[in-house]
This record gives C-alpha cells, structure tokens and sequence, in this order.
C-alpha cells in the first residue's frame, strides 16, 4: 500500500474508490513498483520448491513462529513472585472480540493448579433443602447455554490512577479477556438444591490453596452467572480454572472462582479477605466503597499505541479498539485525535452485545500529524466513560481498583506512540 501512494497521496475518497474496483486498484500497486523487479514475484521461492508439513505435525496447532511476540506478559516490579500474580493480555495486537486462552491474562493468588475431571467435586451447601454435590459428569447433564461475556480484573489500569506509567495497552488494559463460554446456569443448580427463603446470598470458593472465597447476592446468582466448562469451544485451560469456573457477567474478575468447588447458602455475605481488605476503593475523603461489583463502560484504543506503534506511510490508518461495559450492550464509541477537544463516532464492527467486548474502528487519513489519541465508550444505560480528572474528584489518587477512566496516547509524527496524561 505504501509504495503505491510514494509521491502523490491519494485522498480518503480516492483510495475508497480504488478499493471498490478493487482489481483496478492492486494493479496500480503493482504498477508502481514494476521499475524494479521484485524477487517475491519474479524468482521461485524456497516454500515452493519443496513440500510443507503434512497433518498432523502439530496435533494440537500452535500460532505460527512468525507471531510469537504475541504472547502474555507480566511486569516483574508489580508483584514479588509470579505465584501470586498476574499477566496481561496482548491486546495490542488482537483484533476482532474473542480472547484465544492461551495468550488470555491469568490472575492467580496460589498458582494455577491441576485437577483433573474425575477429582472433580462442586458442593452446593448452606441454607439449601438438599445439600448436593455434583461431579463433572453430573454437570454435563444439565441443559447448557452459551454466552460471550468479558472478565477485567477489578485492578485493570490501577497503576494509572496517580498518572501515565505503563507504556503499552497490554500493560494499561490488558487484565481482561473475552471468550464464549458454555455451561450450567448457577440457577439450575440452586433450584436443584432448592434455596430456602432465609437465603439471601451465596458464597462461592475455589479448590486451589488461595480458594479466593467471594459473596454474590442470589439476586445476582440466580440471574446470568454460569458454571462454566468450556471457553471458545474447548475445555478451560488450566490457567482458567479447568474443569470448571463460576462466569460472573459484567461484575469483577475477582468473583469468576476457578477450579469452583463450593456454593454456600448464606443469609448475609461472609466478608472475606478478599472483598475487605481487597477489591475495596478508598475514596477522596479516605472513607472506602463498598461492594462495586459492577465494571462500568471502559474503552482503549488498542492501535496505533506504544507496542503497535504506525510503521507505514502518510495516508489511510486504521484506529482500532475495544470497549466493553458491565452493565450492558456498548451502544457507541468515539475517538477524539486532539486529546479529547473533539470527538468522532467510531464504527463497530458488529452491534454490542451485553457483557461483552465491542471492536470500533475510525478509518482515518493520517498525514504525519501528532495525535493525543483517545476514546470513550456509551453503554446502553447512557452512562458514558469518564475523563481521568473526572474520576479523581469522586475517587481520589489512593484507589487502585476501578479505575475505567479516557486512556490517552501520544502519537508522534514518525509514528510512535507514547502513554501520556491528558486529563
Ligand atoms: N480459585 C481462584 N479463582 C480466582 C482467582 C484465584 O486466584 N483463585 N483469581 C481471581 C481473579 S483476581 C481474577 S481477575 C480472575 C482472573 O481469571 P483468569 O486467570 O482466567 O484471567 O480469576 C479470579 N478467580
Ligand atoms: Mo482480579
């Protein structure tokens, strides 16, 4: 594409049409560089001139070698060993909405462990008529659905609140994933076990050593939560609570137990360790939220940005991002090239759907021009992402979770981009 626009730059308008009669256009690229032979087209190539791999090669496919930078990574200063711990996504170089498991962002407090189906046990217990206890087996009996839901770690972009730290959307936005789940709603099981009227809340834990207990009012457990066994088609990953995890829709990561073992009936909520002294807000008068549960609408620009910086010529640029809210469907986005002093609405790829990852792109002639590159997502209830200064004056500096404030990059006239704070 660069070459074919090498001295004169098309305008928008020129390449669309080119890109309608398509043929037409391609020929003019090639046209372009036909000066100077091209050994890719002109001479045989080594992989065609013998034979590739046959199936079965690789039973199990992995990416190609080409593309194993597109890995998870974690920041070795955030936490003192890897065991309680956590990584990130490579949403810079993604696209589309579905997080394949095996470069999803993993959140362990004891390490991920090994259970094997035929060691599996789930508990129902507490305020039940019939306390049960279900194996893998038994939850394959039960009808199943199927639902796209993101999961964000509460703390995704918690090193962000006091100012631009991390370079890189993996490292600012990468504590979430989104997959297609396929399980058991919660529901069917309390129903099974049959909820007695004093129960008014469950509290779920996981077989791993943490066993990152949690309460959830049965409001919501008897809403959209599923016990789910299969992520994008295939078992959970053992990172991902293989055989089985709780999926909490649009509420904090910290709640979707993996490796679930056990669902008390309760009549209050158990106040663990882990929504006390953790995943709680300190606020700007230093008193502290309770129980925020929600992930509210949240968007980042996933390119051009610090790990995906341009690296072709002026003219047509795609900007690509995500945006997700966890009170609904995304209804719309719009990205801002000046630091948020004027907006254009962003296309989505598809309608958004509730709970899930929504893919915008702007299509955009970029001329060399600096970019304070931002973007801010509207979800379904109307609420819309706030500014980071907005965000601060309800919550202060001292919080680290929750933090769903207009992420800002700093695109440079030779292409690179940098996290900044425009707020
Ligand atoms: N049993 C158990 N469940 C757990 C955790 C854990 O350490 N143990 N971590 C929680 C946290 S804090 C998050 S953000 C999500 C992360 O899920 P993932 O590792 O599949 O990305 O799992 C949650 N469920
Ligand atoms: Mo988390």
């Amino acid at each position: 594409m660069t070459a074919s626009f090498k001295g004169k730059v098309p305008s928008r308008r020129a390449f669309l049409k080119g890109s309608i009669a398509a043929s037409g256009a391609v020929l003019g690229a090639s046209a372009a560089r036909a000066a100077e032979p091209d050994p890719l087209i002109t001479e045989v190539q080594e992989w065609a001139s013998g034979l590739g791999e046959g199936v079965d090669a690789t039973p199990y496919g992995l990416p190609i070698k080409y593309e194993d930078d597109v890995i998870r990574r974690n920041v070795e200063w955030l936490t003192a060993d890897t065991i309680s711990s956590i990584n990130f996504t490579p949403i810079h170089a993604l696209d589309g909405t579905i997080t394949p498991q095996g470069c999803a962002f993993e959140r362990h407090h004891s390490g991920a462990i090994e259970l094997r189906k035929e060691d599996y046990r789930l508990m129902i217990n507490g305020l039940v008529d019939t306390p049960l206890v279900f194996t893998y087996e038994d939850l394959e009996r039960f009808p199943r659905e199927q639902h796209v839901y993101f999961c964000e770690c509460a703390a995704n972009t918690g090193m962000e609140w006091a100012g631009a730290q991390l370079n890189g959307a993996q490292f600012t936005h990468g504590m979430i994933h989104n997959m297609e789940y396929t399980g058991v709603p919660l529901r069917t099981l309390l129903n099974e076990a049959g909820v007695q009227t004093e129960g008014k809340w469950i509290y779920v834990e996981g077989a791993d050593a943490s066993s990152n207990g949690r309460s959830i009012p049965l409001d919501k457990a008897m809403d959209d939560v599923l016990v789910a066994f299969k992520a994008n088609g295939e078992a959970l990953r053992k990172e991902h609570g293989y055989p089985v995890r709780l999926v909490v829709p649009g509420w904090e990561g910290n709640m979707w137990v993996k490796w679930l073992r056990r669902v008390e009936v309760t009549t209050q909520a158990i106040e663990s360790r882990e929504e006390t002294s953790k995943y709680t807000d300190t606020l700007e008068d230093g008193t502290s939220r309770k129980w925020t549960w929600v992930m509210d609408a949240k968007s980042v620009v996933t390119s051009p940005s610090p790990q995906s910086p341009i690296k072709h010529g002026h003219g047509p640029l795609v900007v690509t991002g995500m945006a997700w809210s966890g009170r609904g469907a995304i209804t719309g986005v719009d990205v801002s090239t000046d630091g948020g002093m004027t907006w254009q609405p962003a296309r989505l790829a598809a309608p958004g759907t509730s709970k899930a990852l929504t893919r915008f792109y702007l299509d955009i002639e970029w001329n060399g021009e600096e970019m304070f590159l931002q973007s801010r997502a509207r979800d379904e209830t109307g609420y819309v992402q706030p500014t980071k200064s907005e965000l601060r004056e309800v919550r202060g500096e001292n919080s680290i979770y929750h933090n769903n404030c207009i992420q800002t990059w700093w695109v440079k006239a030779n292409g690179e981009a940098e996290n900044v704070e425009v707020s």
